[in-house]
């Protein structure tokens, strides 16, 4: 914890709250549950050998999606409108009721799906770094043209069958609305408030702190820094963040994307050796809101990633954020520092490329 720590206290024996300045909130951090023993809930290991190409599946080149289109013989990264989205640009206004219980808005936008990779077997810690550089490339054109139109570009992966994804081929999804979803309007205004308080954005501070401590930094480099939060809610749960003032992923620059393409696979690399698995996760961008409307200073804000894994305890035992999660508070089990430490530690190779090397199938 922090140099001024009372004697006697210790973070991993004794429950305590945390604040998380971003969502102006408290989580319980109750280490000392791990040592409770688990007789619930073993998820199924999840899928290791995905074939390289399925001719069944609609996110592979050539294929042919549920709505009878043909995605290209694509390369590199390949993005199309979802044949299933949840925003669509022409929804009719549902109307307006006087009554305060029963407010209703338009919902507009548009969702995508963008391919990472032309094979189904690859995972973004075990794409070459080029190709990583692709596609946030992509999500920053993506950002441009979309946050043009609409005031929030949602990036979002979900990894794993755990975490919802539909399918083991290396995707993300881009949802783009005419509203300030919920999560990104409560971090707008709490960046807001801290910056009109501090004359700092608040995760440019919390970025140098950070990096002082070291605690809790998983990886880092000149340009980037990736930490378990100190409010960390999910028990390996990172935040990755610029260490200059970037507002979104468009203004990042050609060295700035490279070396995020580094970070990621160097955080993603130790998250796949955590437990020797495709690591689950459900991960997002933030950055400033977009728009053509867009009137309010943004300064404010810094551009971060959200990680959020939901293992727990080995490859099949996850956390579950039910009862006292749902109706009181978030909780966690094992400290931040303890999860930042135990990520750090772990080697910067990934275990799949080294047990194809034991094999002598090395690329
Ligand atoms: P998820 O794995 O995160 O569910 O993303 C896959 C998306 O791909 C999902 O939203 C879309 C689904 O609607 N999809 C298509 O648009 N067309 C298809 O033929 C299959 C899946």
């Amino acid at each position: 914890m922090s140099s001024d720590t009372p004697a006697g206290f210790d973070p991993k024996e004794h429950q305590h709250l945390r604040y998380n300045p971003l969502r102006d909130s408290w989580v319980l951090v109750s280490a000392h549950r791990m040592k409770r023993p688990w007789a619930g809930q073993v998820e199924k290991p999840a899928q290791e050998h995905v074939p390289r190409y399925d001719a069944d599946n609609p996110l592979c080149p050539g294929n042919t999606r549920a709505s009878g289109q043909v995605n290209s013989d694509y390369a590199s990264t390949f993005v199309f409108d979802n044949d299933f989205p949840a925003l669509q640009p022409d929804a009719p206004d549902p109307g307006s009721d006087q009554h305060p219980l029963f407010q209703s808005k338009a919902a507009r936008g548009v969702c995508k799906v963008m391919c990472f990779h032309p094979w189904s077997d690859v995972t973004l810690p075990l794409m070459k770094k080029h190709e990583v550089v692709k596609v946030i490339d992509k999500w920053a054109e993506l950002v441009q043209d979309l946050g043009a139109v609409y005031p929030w570009v949602q990036i979002f992966e979900n990894k794993g069958a755990m975490m919802g994804c539909s399918n083991p081929h290396p995707h993300c999804q881009v949802w783009a609305s005419n509203f300030l979803p919920n999560e990104p309007a409560l971090s707008d205004r709490c960046q807001r408030e801290f910056y009109q308080r501090h004359g700092e954005p608040l995760l440019l501070q919390y970025c140098r702190e950070e990096g002082r401590k070291q605690v809790r930094v998983v990886v880092e480099s000149s340009d980037w820094l990736a930490v378990v939060p100190y409010w960390a809610t999910w028990p390996f749960q990172t935040l990755l963040l610029p260490r200059r003032h970037v507002l979104r992923l468009t203004d990042l620059t050609a060295q700035e994307r490279e070396s995020l393409a580094d970070i990621m696979r160097r955080l993603l690399t130790r998250y796949d050796n955590l437990f020797q698995v495709s690591f689950p996760y459900s991960m997002g961008w933030h950055g400033a809101p977009t728009g053509p409307h867009l009137q309010e200073e943004q300064s404010h804000w810094q551009l971060h990633a959200h990680y959020y894994p939901p293992l727990l305890r080995s490859a099949t035992v996850k956390k579950f954020m039910v009862g006292y999660e749902l109706l009181a508070q978030e909780q966690r089990d094992l400290t931040p520092e303890q999860a930042a430490e135990k990520l750090r530690n772990l080697p910067e190779e990934h275990h799949r490329s080294r047990a194809a090397e034991e094999q002598g199938q090395g690329e």
